[in-house]
């Protein structure tokens, strides 16, 4: 943090104060592989730490309900225009707060309560909102889910074709939350074609990939293209939702006033920041390092004995079967998050363990690569995961590791930290 931030927030309230200072620390220390997570960079954080967090601006630019606007209009006109050059889209909106509202406010443009929705299963690497049963999307509509193959754990488009000929879903979704493949953006767009549905593409995990071209764009054949701004695209904790001119009106309506109230505008201002920098040569540099980062570690992975779903990785994301090692998901992060080494647990396609305690690990390389790490760093951090996951009790063989990645950490400084 600034220190002259640092030091205000101090003298109003030390306890908050004392905890973001470790939590800034604790980001600091440690690799960080939650394969949804990275580090915004100074001039991301500034915005979303400006006066604009004081200001209401209902409606969207030349057409809000309180005055006062002069600025913000022109902040919230530079982030569409800059999504829209960025990506290649006629509109975009990026009021939404997150990635659960963008797609609410998606079923609110287009559907009824009832309508079909097509989505992947969350277990299969999909997300909630996509018509899994504990959300809203799942009990207000009928929802169809399609999977992946137990052979290969890729979507079968074949199987995807054919539950949407036999469904006439209204709505389909693809992309989710731990694919670690391809998504065959053409395939779906033809299928969505075929059966009258809308596609929407969610893109939240592979937004900075397919940005910077290290990942294909959905743009030509999705309806609706959403997104969340603070994963692979690197901008602060927010949403999109993008689409072709036809149905602009209908998600600007969707979002406010149909789901929202006031959009955040110091996040705005922070995402269109993100979006000039991840405009730049620098940042296509830095999304296909990402990538090879993740090929590089899937690669140390796999030579130290990890079943990976899929068997390696085509993006950021690396999906692992711990079952082989004989150890659960959340036995293995909570002993590698003891070491230094953050991601989370997460079920692997037919799972026969729960949610809550289930048989995988999920890896990202987005934080990691923003510090500067490369290949030989993602060696190191296997051959640290593999030691760890082997001994999960080990506490003084995590508290030794946890100083090895101390010191790893110290050379690649995090974008952002000042600490
Ligand atoms: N929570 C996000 C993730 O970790 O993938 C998805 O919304």
């Amino acid at each position: 943090m600034h220190p002259a931030l640092a030091k205000t927030i101090a003298d109003v309230d030390p306890e908050i104060a004392e905890l973001i200072t470790s939590e800034e620390k604790r980001q600091r220390d440690s690799i960080r592989l939650i394969a949804s997570e990275n580090y915004v960079s100074g001039a991301v954080l500034a915005a979303t730490g400006s006066v604009l967090t004081n200001k209401y601006s209902e409606g969207y630019p030349g057409k809000r309900y309180y005055e006062g606007q002069q600025y913000i209009d022109k902040v919230e006109q530079l982030c569409v225009d800059r999504a829209k050059s960025l990506f290649g889209v006629d509109h975009a909106n990026p009021q939404p707060y997150s990635g659960s509202p963008a797609n609410l406010a998606v079923y609110f443009a287009f559907l009824k309560p009832g309508d079909t929705v097509m989505g992947m299963a969350l277990p299969a690497g999909g997300h909630l909102t996509h018509g899994w049963n504990v959300s809203i999307t799942g009990s207000y509509f009928k929802s169809v889910q399609y999977g992946v193959r137990r052979d290969t754990h890729r979507v079968d488009m074949d199987e995807v074709r054919e539950l949407a000929r036999k469904e006439r879903p209204k709505l389909m979704y693809c992309g989710g939350t731990a694919i670690p493949r391809t998504i065959d953006f053409a395939a779906f767009g033809e299928i969505a074609k075929e059966v009258g549905a809308m596609l929407c593409a969610d893109i939240a995990h592979i937004a900075g990939l397919v940005a910077a071209g290290a990942h294909p764009s959905p743009v030509s054949v999705a309806d609706v293209v959403s997104t969340t701004t603070h994963k692979t695209l690197r901008g602060p904790r927010g949403g999109m939702l993008m689409c072709k001119a036809d149905h602009a009106k209908a998600i600007d309506r969707a979002v406010f006033p149909g789901l929202q109230g006031g959009p955040h505008n110091h996040t705005t201002a922070g995402i269109a920041v993100a979006l000039r920098e991840a405009a730049t040569a620098d940042f296509k540099t830095y999304a296909h390092q990402i990538v090879a980062n993740a090929k590089a570690l899937a690669a140390a992975l796999v030579e130290r004995g990890f079943t990976l779903i899929t068997g390696g990785t085509d993006n950021h994301l690396i999906l692992v079967d711990l079952t082989s090692k004989n150890v659960s998901g959340k036995i293995a992060a909570k002993a590698l998050d003891a070491s230094g080494i953050e991601l989370n647990y997460n079920s692997v396609p037919f799972d026969t363990r729960k949610p809550f305690d289930p048989s995988g690990i999920r890896i990202g390389t987005p934080a990691v690569t923003s510090r500067g790490m490369k290949e030989a760093e993602m060696r190191q951090i296997a051959a640290w995961m593999d030691q760890v996951v082997s001994a999960p009790s080990d506490a003084a063989l995590h508290a030794k590791i946890a100083g090895e990645v101390r010191e790893l950490c110290a050379k690649f400084p995090a974008p952002g930290i000042l600490v």
